[in-house]
């Protein structure tokens, strides 16, 4: 291995999942992971970051780590709600996980709005992706006869909570467009069919995703609010 993020890749990809079905479906396991983006003497503060998504923490470090704010992921799951607003799904999950981890951490949500079909997915953006995946979503925009509106928006919410506390979110959005069919070998989900100004997300490099990224934007926001009030 010849480099941090390669001994990451091999953790989350191999060292994980096998934890995981050693502990059996339905455990609560913690596995907690830091991603190095700058060294560690120049990180003055660390967050635990929910999340089961490793392309999520990855942007989020490059966000985060620049400001001295190192991540810490912990890929023990978190219940989501089922409601049509994200930001409650994200606050409701970072006080769940918070309560129950006793300590203070962040989640994150994310929704892909489709204008020429009302919206969808929205928050149900992870069950269909799962179920019809890109293919599915290009398919149902072919179908929608006469129109070339291809606006779609991504929401990004970060949901932070300590215990005891009413949970904080902050948003990040962008919009662009559907791509009308799937491009680019990098970033996951959504990325080969979201496109801004004709380059889908999958084709861009992570720091060319994170300058305009949802992700980046609450990232940044969190960021920002964190490091004031560490630093009243
Ligand atoms: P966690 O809930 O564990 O954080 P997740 O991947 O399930 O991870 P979300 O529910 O927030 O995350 O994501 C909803 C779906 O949207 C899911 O299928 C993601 O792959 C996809 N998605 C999220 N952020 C994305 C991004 O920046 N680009 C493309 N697709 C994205």
């Amino acid at each position: 291995m010849h480099n941090l993020k390669e001994l990451f890749v091999f953790i989350t990809r191999i060292v994980a999942p096998s934890v995981k079905r050693f502990l059996g479906t339905g455990t609560l396991y913690s596995i907690t992971m830091k991603v190095q983006v700058v060294p560690d003497e120049a990180m003055k503060y660390q967050i635990i970051f929910v999340t089961g998504n490793r392309h999520k923490v990855v942007e989020a470090a490059a966000i985060c780590a620049p400001r001295g704010i190192a991540i810490v992921q912990n890929n023990c799951g978190y219940p989501e709600l089922q409601d049509d607003d994200v930001a409650r799904v994200a606050a409701y999950g970072a006080e769940y996980m918070a309560n129950r981890l006793n300590c203070a951490l962040i989640v994150e949500d994310t929704g892909l709005y489709i204008d020429v079909l009302n919206g969808f997915p929205g928050p149900y953006a992870a069950y269909i992706y799962d179920t019809i995946g890109n293919t599915g979503i290009l398919a149902l925009m072919r179908d929608i006869r006469g129109s070339d509106d291809r606006r779609a928006t991504f929401r990004s919410i970060v949901g932070y909570c300590e215990p005891d506390m009413a949970p904080i979110t902050f948003e990040g959005t962008v919009t662009g467009r559907i791509a009308y069919e799937e491009r680019g070998e990098g970033g996951f989900g959504y990325d080969p069919i979201f496109e801004i100004d004709g380059v889908t997300f999958a084709s861009m490099n992570d720091d060319a995703k994170n300058e305009v990224s949802h992700r980046a934007k609450s990232f940044e926001k969190f960021a920002e609010w964190f490091l004031k009030r560490e630093n009243p």
